[in-house]
């Protein structure tokens, strides 16, 4: 019998959708511990694999049947569906018997303590200073998930603690999930065509706190009034943290906030004070990241001060407010990553200087109404790109100068003839990139050798 953890997959009938990175890894892994797998995208084999399917099938192993272009088996016949997370649940939650996806799979498998986190935006740049604190204060931590690696690419690994990203999608899909620490951060409008609306998308959230015990702790965001609002729902112990003000101690014997720049954790009556030196490049918001990402530690008993030895040396992400460099008096600032308002919302906030706004993609049918007020003053004018320029330009018009550029390199050439000395030209499009680009990364490095060729065109 194999079994890591609580897990025993020996036998069972398992229907995994999905086979990009997440379904691959899952075939794999139930695969190996003896089940039998059927593994199913409706993509054909050749748009599919960058390799022979006959290589694809070689690497998962006998135990596992490949069945792409086609649609998906009935889920009614296994003994478990596994679905991708970008696969909504409509499509096989009814006929399934029993759902669960590669967070709830990790969560079972692994034999560690598990620090979770979600939220709507921040969580990559969180996971990553919470890896670097863990490793920096001597235990092997390891970050995976919706960051980019597969959750159950950890579990066998020889690790103290495992660090997950957990998206929305992911989280409608465990089961008994309860990480021993779970951190939401800022909770704003997103992925609302998968959710309905605002409430089902937080609820998915949420789900993260369900199964946690009396032991576990809740990190939240209490300068979010959604996050604040789950504390009512948290089995264990609540800490909360704010970039604003100390969060009431009556409720909470241990919070974290940032007072005057000093990160500052109470414990009862004890207070611990961390001077938050920033990592190299990272921006004003991501002040909030590394408030939760100490408090985090400190939740898995890494004292924040020897946490923050990490800060030092970190490197913020690219594509996060990354600014480009560029010879000459204007700054060009690329948050590619934006994909979603509130994230568009806080870059705009951010900067210390008249912006020139590029913004625009795929709209995800979100309100771009409160980023108009946010531009109303700090934008000199947006350079709308992309299928939202219509969109955008109706809730800007009257309020922030704006015009129709139609792609990035004509928005970034005007952006170059309009700005003045000390202007930032801010990449934040609050729009996914598929319209025009494969990926956010596409976008940033098409933004980056933008502005790349403009100092060609015209050295210093
Ligand atoms: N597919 C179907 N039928 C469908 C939908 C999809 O067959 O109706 C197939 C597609 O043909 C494709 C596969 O399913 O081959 C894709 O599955 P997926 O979209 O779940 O993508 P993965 O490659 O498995 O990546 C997923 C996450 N993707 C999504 O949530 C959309 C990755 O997050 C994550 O890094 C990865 O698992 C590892 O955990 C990406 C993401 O965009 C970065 N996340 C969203 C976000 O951050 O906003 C939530
Ligand atoms: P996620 O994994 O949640 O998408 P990232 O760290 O990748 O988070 O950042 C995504 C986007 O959100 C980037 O545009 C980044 O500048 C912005 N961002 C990062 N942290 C925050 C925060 N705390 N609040 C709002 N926006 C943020």
């Amino acid at each position: 019998m194999t079994e890591i953890g609580s897990l025993n997959l020996e036998g069972m009938e398992i229907l995994v959708l999905g086979l990009g990175m997440s379904g691959r890894s899952a075939a794999h892994f139930c695969a190996e511990r003896g089940a039998r797998v059927i593994a199913a995208d409706e993509r054909s084999a050749d748009v599919l694999f960058d390799a022979p399917e006959s290589e694809i099938a070689r690497e998962l192993g006998p135990q596992v049947e490949l069945v792409c272009g086609q649609p998906f088996p009935d889920p009614s016949r296994f003994d478990l569906v596994v679905p991708s997370p970008g696969i909504p649940p409509s499509r096989y939650a009814k006929a399934a018997s029993r759902v669960w996806g590669d967070i709830e799979l990790a969560g079972r498998a692994l034999a560690i303590p598990v620090i979770a986190v979600t939220g709507t935006n921040g969580k990559s740049t969180t996971v990553r200073l919470i890896e670097a604190m863990l490793n920096a204060a001597g235990r092997r931590a390891e970050a995976a998930g919706n960051v980019g690696t597969p959750a159950l690419s950890l579990p066998g690994k020889p690790l103290d603690i495992a660090v997950l990203e957990v998206s929305s999608f992911q989280l409608e899909t465990i089961e008994s999930f309860a990480p021993q620490v779970a951190v939401i951060l800022n909770i704003t409008p997103d992925h609302l065509d998968r959710h309905g609306d605002l409430a089902g998308y937080s609820a998915a959230k949420r789900r993260i706190l369900e199964n946690q015990g009396p032991g576990d702790v809740a990190v939240l965001d209490f300068d979010n009034a959604l996050v604040r609002g789950f504390a009512e729902h948290a089995r264990g112990e609540v800490i909360p943290f704010s970039r604003q003000s100390p969060p009431s101690l009556s409720n909470h014997p241990r919070a974290a906030w940032i007072d005057a720049g000093v990160a500052t954790f109470a414990d009862g009556h004890t207070l611990e004070r961390v001077p938050l030196a920033s990592g190299s490049g990272l921006s004003a918001h991501d002040r909030d990241n590394v408030l939760a990402a100490l408090t985090a530690a400190w939740a898995a008993g890494v004292a924040p001060l020897s946490a923050s030895q990490a800060l030092s040396n970190f490197q913020a992400l690219p594509h996060r407010c990354e600014v480009v460099p560029a010879p000459g008096p204007v700054r060009w600032i690329n948050d590619s990553k934006a994909t979603n308002p509130g994230a568009a919302q806080r870059a705009i906030e951010g900067c210390e200087a008249p912006v020139l706004w590029i913004a625009g993609g795929r709209g995800k049918g979100l309100s771009f109404a409160p980023l108009a007020e946010v531009a109303q003053g700090r934008v000199k004018i947006a350079l709308l790109i992309g299928e939202s320029t219509d969109t955008l330009a109706e809730v800007l018009e009257g309020r922030v100068p704006w015009e129709s550029c139609g792609d990035l390199d004509a928005a970034v050439g005007r952006a170059a003839s309009l700005a003045d000395p000390g202007d930032i030209v801010l990449l934040a499009p609050a729009c996914a990139s598929f319209d025009q680009f494969k990926s956010f990364e596409h976008r940033g490095e098409c933004f980056r050798t933008a502005v790349g060729r403009l100092t060609e065109e015209s050295p210093a």
